[in-house]
């Protein structure tokens, strides 16, 4: 076969649209429709389909370059059942559309062909396929989802009418539909017939949530004061889970911000505020379920501008996205992708993903928060679940020394009815606790702990700290052995390399780190959070003392952003001011050691001719031996105890 060469197709008169993904490398054997490249310009994303089957014989774009409408993508050998109408889609004849084909005029009463078309989605035009939740050859059951939408205002699943087998595609991710358009054609067994567009808009449920935009209150002036912020039409749907909620008392929030995110088990969209203020209090928690008129949180408005409080919708059914999109910006739901997925010691953390894709991850038991995201802008797509469960899946067992486990295959503690033994009252975790022990399962089960114990002279340590402690006191600050332990393990860590380091993911190298950055172990109210003080080695006892007061301030107060947790190279855990004589502390990955503090005390301490009262602080250094070796940890030891015996060399 001769080869061809397949150009960008029409792209709704873009130029110049970045390439953001390729798909496919010299030699890959291609069906017809499956993705070639994915485009990104700053209004949409959308991938690019092969017109026809094939192997690639050379491709001619790379990600970062910029194409338009006939832009090379690649050179195709087409396979020879490529029909001539296949054919004809390609050098620029007909180029394929990411726009859905029109549906079939006319379908084949005996073979049972349904053609499928987009349903009622409360109006809205042109919406984005986000997903197409199944290929040609694909077993589907009616219900089963079979793409995924999405508007600047909500995702929606829309499910298929009928079970049957997938026979044809007719859109790809990116395409824009609205009601009616031709979704794909399956072949159902039985007595499935012919259904027109409007029968399956009868027979499909429209996804729930459009409409919920259209009733946004609208403000009205009063002249500022408190509002009642009730849940606006959310299409009818009642009992909806309450899956984030995105703001608490005391925040200041501006018209259109994200008030609170929901899920059914079709769709999920953001609710908007409908005002600029601050709140007072909110009545909702993640896990509640809502339904229309149910009490949000009281707003407390600076201006003129206040929403009718619970205004019933005006025409919930026929209002529409699309309708909204034409009224004032403020009033919009933000899009999803400008959440931006955080670190997982976040204390807001969120993740980008469409209700098919937090299905799949719920069913496979899969954190969201841990899953790297590829789709466009951030988004969680179902690959990235797949690719995350494939990576997790093929850890081989020689991988484990170096590289991650996962601890599958544990025995799972049994369930207890604890009610059964007495007077129980069950609460809910908060995020950051669940994600805390999320990490620390993770952290216990891949490494492999070792933990030393010492205890450091710290009786001229105290005497200098209380002289110094006016000062710092008149200063603005609180010098508390903390400031100590920090300057003396960043000059452990200086002086011994090895705890510096992090173990590549890949299980083959080490990487070695030219800074000195140390987390501080903070319990806050709703968990335990690690805000990082950087550069540590470069700052003095009164500079650090004032950070790391800061920084257990900002933790108390919810007020840490992900970047103020992110990036440290060692981590301490003090549990001096509360007391014991020594714990082992869990290391903090991917960091390889921690070093935990318990309470100083005086302990007789004999100096060869005689016991003498020592103030002697009891520490404990949990290392990951997969990078440390025992002599490296007590040379490291020995150092820091030596280092807080003797507050001079602090300066050195
Ligand atoms: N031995 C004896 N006294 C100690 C001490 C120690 N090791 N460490 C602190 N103290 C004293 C301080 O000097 C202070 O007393 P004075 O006011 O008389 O000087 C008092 O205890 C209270 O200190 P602090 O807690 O305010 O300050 P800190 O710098 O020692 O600790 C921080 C800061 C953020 C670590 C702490 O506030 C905190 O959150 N601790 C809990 C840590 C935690 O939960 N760790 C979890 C371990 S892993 O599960």
């Amino acid at each position: 076969m001769a080869n061809q060469t397949v150009p960008v197709p029409d792209i709704g008169g873009a130029e110049s649209v970045e390439v953001i993904e390729v798909s496919v490398a010299p030699g890959d054997v291609i069906s017809e429709e499956d993705p070639l490249i994915t485009l990104e310009s700053d209004k949409a994303s959308m991938d690019v389909p092969s017109p026809v089957a094939g192997k690639v014989v050379s491709v001619l774009v790379s990600v970062g370059d910029s194409v338009s409408e006939g832009s090379p993508i690649l050179e195709l050998e087409a396979v020879a059942e490529s029909s001539a109408s296949d054919s004809s889609h390609v050098n620029g004849a007909a180029a394929p559309s990411p726009e859905p084909e029109p549906a079939p005029q006319k379908l084949d009463n005996a073979s049972s062909e349904l053609a499928v078309n987009v349903p009622d989605i409360g109006g809205a035009e042109g919406v984005d396929v986000i997903e197409i939740c199944v290929g040609v050859g694909d077993e589907v059951n009616e219900g089963d989802s079979i793409i995924v939408l999405e508007s600047d205002k909500a995702s929606m699943e829309v499910p298929s009418p009928a079970s049957g087998t997938v026979t044809h595609i007719a859109l790809a991710e990116g395409a824009k539909v609205s009601e009616g358009d031709f979704v794909l054609t399956l072949s159902t067994s039985g007595s499935a017939n012919v259904t027109s567009s409007a029968a399956v808009a009868e027979t499909v449920p429209a996804p729930e949530l459009t409409s919920a935009p259209a009733s946004i209150p609208t403000p009205v002036s009063t002249g500022g004061g408190k509002i009642d912020v009730a849940m606006p039409d959310i299409g009818g749907s009642e009992n909806v889970d309450v899956i984030e909620v995105s703001v608490k008392a005391g925040d200041v929030i501006d018209e259109g911000d994200t008030m609170i995110v929901l899920e059914s088990d079709k769709a999920s969209m953001e609710v908007p505020a409908p005002a600029s203020g601050k709140v007072v209090s909110v009545s909702l928690k993640e896990g509640d379920k809502a339904s229309e008129g149910t009490a949000v949180l009281v707003l407390e408005t600076s201006g003129g501008s206040a929403p009718a409080p619970t205004a019933p919708p005006s025409e919930p059914a026929t209002q529409t996205p699309a309708t909204q999109a034409s009224g004032p910006d403020a009033s919009k739901p933000k899009l999803t992708s400008e959440r931006i997925p955080q670190e997982i010691q976040s204390s807001g953390s969120t993740v980008y993903a469409g209700p098919a894709v937090r299905k799949l991850a719920r069913q496979l038991g899969v954190i969201l928060d841990e899953v790297k995201a590829a789709g466009p802008r951030g988004r969680i797509t179902k690959d990235d679940v797949k690719a995350y469960v494939k990576t997790r899946l093929q850890k081989k067992p020689e991988n484990l020394g170096a590289a991650l486990s996962s601890g599958v295959g544990i025995p799972q503690i049994p369930e207890v009815d604890f009610s059964k033994y007495g007077e129980v009252e069950v609460a809910k975790m908060s995020k950051i606790h669940k994600i805390t022990a999320a990490n620390m399962t993770r952290n216990w089960l891949n490494i492999p702990h070792v933990t030393q114990f010492d205890d450091a002279d710290v009786t001229d340590l105290e005497e200098f700290r209380s002289s110094m402690k006016k000062e710092a006191e008149k200063a603005g600050y609180k010098l508390t052995p903390l400031p100590f332990l920090l300057k003396a393990c960043a000059m452990a860590l200086n002086q011994e390399p090895s705890f510096n380091v992090a173990l590549h993911a890949d299980g083959e190298h080490i990487v070695h780190k030219k800074h000195v950055h140390i987390g501080i172990a903070v319990a806050t109210p709703t968990g335990l959070v690690v805000p990082v003080i950087r550069d540590v080695d470069k700052k003095g006892l009164f500079q650090l003392a004032k950070e790391a007061g800061e920084c257990a301030a900002k933790a108390r107060d919810g007020k840490l952003l992900p970047k103020d947790m992110q990036g440290g190279c060692f981590t301490i855990s003090s549990l001096g001011a509360i007391g014991g004589t020594g714990f082992t502390p869990i290391i903090n990955a991917p960091e390889v050691a921690i070093l935990g503090v318990s309470k100083a005390s005086v302990q007789p301490v004999w100096d060869g001719k005689e016991f003498m009262p020592r103030q002697m602080l009891p520490l404990s250094l949990s290392y990951d031996h997969r990078a440390i070796n025992g002599a490296d940890a007590g040379r490291f030891f020995t150092y820091l105890t030596t280092l807080l015996a003797d507050v001079r060399r602090l300066s050195l």
